[in-house]
């Protein structure tokens, strides 16, 4: 395991760090500096590639010796993973959770193998808190309720009903959970807003296509599309392409992420709204590995920043987008 002498020794040489440590050592735990094993959900989105490079090119930077495995959207993959960084010993765990549930047994494997669990992204409903150090991440009950918030704005205007269809994240998740649930809360305020159908879509282009082509077989009056992220929205505005619609016209979509395709799609007005996610969680997440490993004291929640664009807005920033 990690020494904590070590500490004081990383934090003056982090920068001077550009190698990962072997981690060959018996301990698990390398001679350089932190041993992280790090669990991801898969590589479904923009939104998780982006997510996947920062926490990659951060552990680099900060020397940490990072342990990544793609579990495939998988959680019985996720569990095997953490299982096998118990077994290897690492310094520290950080995952983020395919779904919210069925954690409990695993956590507790961790914790009594004294190695500190951080919740990077998504989170756990483990009612038991102490299984983990810190959960790091967006608060996806605010980001559905800006979307929400948006649309109710923008119909104010407008007299009679508004059928809208909702492309669910991966059902389960925290986000596809939250995200529901936000904008269901902000939308209540104006009676004319129903949700007139709502399939899970997984979070990926495929999945957003094929949904969409079956509500736009099932439903003839869709005004509006709610997607969960940008991926599922572009590969909605396809379907609505390919049945002779106009996206953002004929229908409207508001997403989440702000990924660099998405918001692409929002300057041409394909979009009409996307609520921002950030995924650059990495440089955070070595602070919170360091100090965990060093046996300080972290919050317990830390809620990432973000904001929302228009199309005028989206054609602003977009060039200097990093994901
Ligand atoms: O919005 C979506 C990704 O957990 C916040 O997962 C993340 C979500 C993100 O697949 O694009």
């Amino acid at each position: 395991m990690f020494k904590k002498s070590f500490v004081t020794v990383i934090a003056a040489t982090t920068l001077a760090l550009t190698a990962c440590g072997g981690g060959s050592d018996a301990g698990g735990g390398s001679d350089d500096g932190i041993t992280m094993g790090f669990a991801q959900v898969g590589a479904e989105s923009g939104w998780r590639t982006a997510n996947t490079k920062s926490i990659q090119d951060s552990a680099k930077a900060a020397g940490v010796d990072l342990k990544f495995s793609d579990a495939q959207q998988k959680q019985e993959n996720q569990i095997k993973a953490i299982r096998s960084y118990i077994q290897q010993q690492v310094d520290v765990i950080a995952f983020s959770p395919v779904v919210e549930s069925g954690w409990d047994t695993v956590l507790k494997e961790a914790k009594d193998a004294d190695i500190p669990v951080i919740l990077t992204d998504r989170s756990v409903d483990s009612a038991d808190t102490s299984l983990y150090k810190t959960f790091l991440g967006s608060d996806f009950v605010e980001e559905g309720k800006k979307a929400g918030d948006w649309l109710v704005e923008d119909s104010a205007s407008t007299d009679g009903p508004i059928n809208i269809v909702e492309l669910q994240g991966t059902t389960g998740a925290a986000p596809a959970i939250d995200r529901k649930e936000g904008f269901e809360a902000a939308i209540a305020a104006d009676p004319d807003l129903t949700i007139v159908e709502s399939q899970t879509g997984d979070f990926t282009r495929s999945g957003g296509k094929q949904v969409m082509e079956a509500f736009l077989k099932n439903t003839p009056d869709i005004d509006v599309v709610y997607a969960h992220n940008d991926d599922m929205g572009l590969g909605a505005i396809e379907a609505i392409e390919a049945a002779g619609k106009v996206p953002g016209k004929d229908i409207k979509i508001i997403t989440v992420d702000a990924v660099k395709d998405g918001m692409t799609a929002l300057s041409e007005g394909k979009i009409n709204y996307i609520v921002e996610c950030n995924p650059l969680l990495g440089e955070q997440l070595m602070d919170l590995a360091a100090k965990v490993v060093a046996g300080e004291e972290v919050p317990a929640r830390v809620v990432t920043e973000e904001s929302a664009f228009t199309p005028e807005q989206a054609k602003e920033v977009l060039a200097s987008r990093e994901y």
